[in-house]
């Protein structure tokens, strides 16, 4: 296992004096913003972890390595690059053993980071059950892996390109706990409210640190939502984004749209419909969920 695995000077250094450690994905670099604010997000996301008393590690598929952590330089490379495959855990094996670039989705961030011991993973929104998914089956690997993979996920929710009650259901099905951070409700990540109750909710990153030792301490396989409202400054119209999402959802069927291109279709869609503005909000809300993740990270460390 320790040949594919290839960590940063930071994240080696953290790991050797017990520091926190807050895992990054970057399928949302390559992916979910264009370059340079994707480079530059990143980067920023970083400085905000290493502000709050952890490190990061942006985690990638790279010459055959699994990198945990990317230096400026191959972050930068990393941005730029066009066509790079989005990883979830049925991609990892191919890109590994070919060298080729990934951009690794939250099933396959969470698998990598938990290889490298890190139980914190910070991100903008999870995949789900799609709508319609009654006919198409289209689930999102990321649901599973919560199901089994010792990492927290702390993020916005998950847009309503997908069916959020279905969604909920899932992971109920398969004991992933969903814990609102100072909500009671799941927020849709470009907006800080849905219809749909958390299952707890707590106020403060000790309850949620707590709430995980417990988890594991019992062996209760599996990962966390952590799910983090974006700040009201920077929430969208909801009946503007639902809209947009009606739209791209149309644009979607009639493009015969399916398998892994159907959720980077409807985060392309929604982002040229809004004119970049659901950019702004995506920054915004990563940016508030890393110091949430690093405030969490810091105290599971005690
Ligand atoms: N949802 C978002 N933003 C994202 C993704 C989903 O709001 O960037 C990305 C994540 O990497 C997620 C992946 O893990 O899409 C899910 O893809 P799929 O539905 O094909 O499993
Ligand atoms: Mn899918």
């Amino acid at each position: 296992m320790r040949e594919y695995l290839s960590l940063s000077e930071e994240v080696m250094e953290a790991k050797e004096h017990g520091k926190p450690v807050v895992a990054l994905e970057s399928t949302i670099i390559s992916h979910g913003m264009p370059y340079p604010q994707n480079v530059q997000t990143a980067r920023e996301v970083e400085q905000i972890i290493r502000d709050r008393g952890a490190v990061p590690a942006t985690i990638a598929i790279l010459d055959g390595k699994i990198k945990i952590g990317l230096s400026d330089e191959e972050l930068d490379d990393f941005g730029k690059s066009e066509g790079v495959a989005k990883a979830s855990r049925r991609d990892l094996p191919y890109l590994l053993a070919t060298g080729q670039k990934g951009a690794t989705t939250v099933a396959a961030t969470m698998i990598c980071a938990e290889l490298a011991s890190i139980r914190i993973f910070v991100t903008g929104g999870i995949g789900g059950v799609h709508r319609g998914a009654e006919t198409s089956m289209d689930i999102s690997a990321d649901l599973e892996e919560l199901a089994k993979t010792n990492v927290a996920v702390v993020c916005a929710g998950a847009k309503s390109i997908l069916d959020l009650g279905l969604t909920m259901e899932y992971l109920e099905t398969k004991g992933v706990p969903v814990i609102g951070y100072q909500t009671n409700v799941l927020p849709a990540f470009y907006t800080r409210t849905s219809d749909l109750p958390v299952n707890f909710r707590a106020d403060d990153p000790d309850t949620v640190a707590r709430t995980l030792a417990a988890k594991w301490d019992l062996h209760l396989n599996g990962g966390a939502v952590i799910a983090n409202p974006i700040p009201e400054e920077h929430a969208m119209d909801e009946r503007e984004i639902s809209a947009i999402i009606g739209t791209a959802l149309q644009e979607a069927a009639d493009n015969n749209v399916s398998g892994k291109e159907v959720t980077p279709f409807l985060l392309a869609k929604v982002k040229e419909l809004t004119n970049g503005k659901s950019l702004d909000a995506n920054i915004a809300l990563v940016k508030h969920n890393a110091e949430v993740g690093a405030d969490i990270a810091v105290k599971l460390g005690r």
